[in-house]
């Protein structure tokens, strides 16, 4: 009898730890936007970000950890979304461009959290083309998501929703977390905003919000591409590339509000007739200036790349006032100390750096992204770190944080040794792979990899090209002049070719001559048929 009591109470001690060993353990919220730009974030300094503040994502780094070194391995939404769920390269995950469907049956550390106890969800753009898999809820855009009005996917359902996407996500996203409250498990929730993809549609209170700000042109807007073949190839130029009724909202003539080229006319066509009224209200005005204005050409050129901005950081604003929302919350739950609340976008952007809008090239803007995380019990407030980190890291941070084991398989490093006291462990790596696959395809960026180290970069372009870049970032951090034929810097570009080639070992990336010159768009019809 007594032994009998005494396993019942120890069997009851036992549970009320683990009870109290799943309490402790942190919640985690990954908040990850859609190409922003970290010239768009106030934390990191840039100029535009200075005149289009985002006070709530600076409360993340300023109470936490900021990033400067944070990059990306493929520079585009999809194999960007599935490194961050798999902690894996794109050709070890599968998912290589934008064509190509998610294999759901890999591992991910959500399913290892899942494992674990974990409740998780998954609500916003997805991206994927497969269904979200190892998620307890998913509420998910429609590929790549409207601005106003969403269709929003769950299981077996698809439904149109009234108002502003960024604004939704965030009212879903509570919604969920408050029925979390119920609950004994810790959860992972990833909001994933639209915004400020293109095109750049800011909500209506947005509408006029920087109409007197004159932001700041980039010194290379007019970049010539001298020396720099893939970059004279592509089409993501602002003034040449942008359709200027889609992407600018310019109207036909002074007096009306029909808009100039526009090939996805079904976007705007989801708006009510309300918020039609009060969309063209707010851009009337400054149209009428623009079509009476009679600009030249070199003029137009810098009209659009004001209205650009405008559009962009007021879609950003709204992003700001949503992560406010989550913070508030937050704090109002008691929630604040034992979360993981990170911030990032699923790349960098381009803000008129040589001259462009959107991603894909190895050059700094696109190739970094901007990071910011903030846990009060383990890390450290007021950090901020150069530490190379890349999205394969995500996953094994947040896996070692809640006390999971990291599988093997996955090939990023968990960031909590650097996070905790704001120290770079000696052998940390010093340089960074990337590999960009989708051409042919959208934009013409040809298809390259690399590697950056702390001083310099190294970027071979290949398929229907061979063509190496190599840059100085301490004399060139704009990237303007390709020193791949300079003999100055012979042994450095051996250097880089080196640890190019032991980057590449190290990741498993197969030879060369195996997918130089792989049809990539047939090889995911092919797959899709199976
Ligand atoms: C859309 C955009 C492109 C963008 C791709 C990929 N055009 O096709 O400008 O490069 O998405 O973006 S749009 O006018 O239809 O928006 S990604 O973020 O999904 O990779
Ligand atoms: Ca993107």
């Amino acid at each position: 009898m007594r032994n009998l009591y005494l396993i019942i109470l120890l069997l009851y001690i036992s549970a009320a730890a683990f009870a109290q060993e799943k309490k402790q353990r942190p919640n985690i919220i990954y908040i990850m936007s859609d190409d922003h730009a970290l010239q768009a974030i106030s934390a990191y300094g840039h100029e535009i970000s200075q005149l289009a503040p985002t006070p709530n994502i600076d409360r993340i780094a300023t109470e936490g950890v900021q990033f400067n070194q944070s990059f990306v391995t493929n520079s585009l939404c999809g194999p960007s979304r599935a490194t961050m769920l798999t902690g894996k390269y794109s050709h070890k995950n599968g998912f290589r461009h934008n064509a190509d469907t998610f294999d759901g049956s890999q591992n991910t550390w959500i399913k290892e959290l899942g494992n674990a106890g974990y409740t998780t969800a998954v609500i916003g753009k997805w991206h994927l083309k497969s269904k979200p898999e190892g998620f307890d809820h998913w509420n998910i855009l429609n590929d790549q998501g409207e601005y106003y009005n969403p269709d929003f996917i769950t299981e077996g359902d698809t439904t149109l929703v009234e108002g502003y996407t960024t604004d939704l996500i965030t009212d879903y996203s509570i919604e969920w977390l408050e029925e979390q409250k119920q609950k004994d498990e810790p959860f992972a929730l990833l909001i994933h905003h639209k915004a400020p993809h293109r095109n750049w549609m800011p909500p209506l209170r947005y509408a006029n919000e920087f109409d007197n700000v004159e932001f700041p042109v980039p010194d290379t807007y007019f970049d010539d591409y001298e020396g720099r073949v893939a970059a004279a190839a592509q089409e993501m130029n602002v003034y040449r590339d942008m359709q200027e009724g889609h992407d600018l909202k310019m109207s036909v003539a002074e007096g009306s509000d029909e808009w100039r080229k526009d090939i996805w006319p079904h976007l705007f066509a989801r708006l009510t007739p309300e918020q039609k009224e009060a969309w063209h209200t707010a851009y009337r005005e400054k149209n009428d200036k623009m079509n009476s204005a009679n600009f030249d050409e070199k003029e137009m050129a810098l009209w659009k790349f004001q209205r650009y901005l405008q559009d962009y950081c007021g879609t950003v604003k709204a992003v700001d006032d949503n992560v406010g929302r989550v913070l508030d919350y937050l704090d109002e739950n008691g929630l604040a100390e034992n979360t993981i609340i990170v911030y990032t976008s699923d790349q960098g952007f381009y803000l008129g750096e040589h001259g462009w809008f959107d991603k894909r090239f190895m050059y700094e803007e696109s190739f970094k992204t901007p990071l910011v995380m903030r846990y009060p019990k383990e890390i450290k407030s007021g950090q901020t770190t150069e530490a190379f980190v890349q999205n394969i890291d995500y996953g094994p941070t947040f896996l070692d944080f809640a006390g999971v084991e990291v599988p093997e398989e996955m090939q990023g490093e968990s960031l909590k040794p650097i996070v905790k006291e704001g120290n770079i462990p000696a052998d940390w790596r010093s340089s960074v792979y990337y590999h960009y696959y989708e051409y042919p395809g959208f934009h013409k960026v040809k298809r390259q990899y690399g590697v950056r180290t702390k001083d310099y970069k190294l970027i071979h372009f290949y398929f229907d090209n061979d063509n190496y870049e190599f840059y100085d970032l301490n004399n060139d951090p704009q990237e303007m002049k390709n020193e791949i034929d300079n003999p100055a810097y012979a042994s450095q570009i051996e250097e880089l070719k080196t640890e190019l080639a032991r980057l590449m070992k190290e990741a498993d990336e197969p030879d060369f001559e195996e997918w130089k010159d792989t049809d990539y768009r047939k090889e995911a019809r092919m797959k899709k048929r199976k």
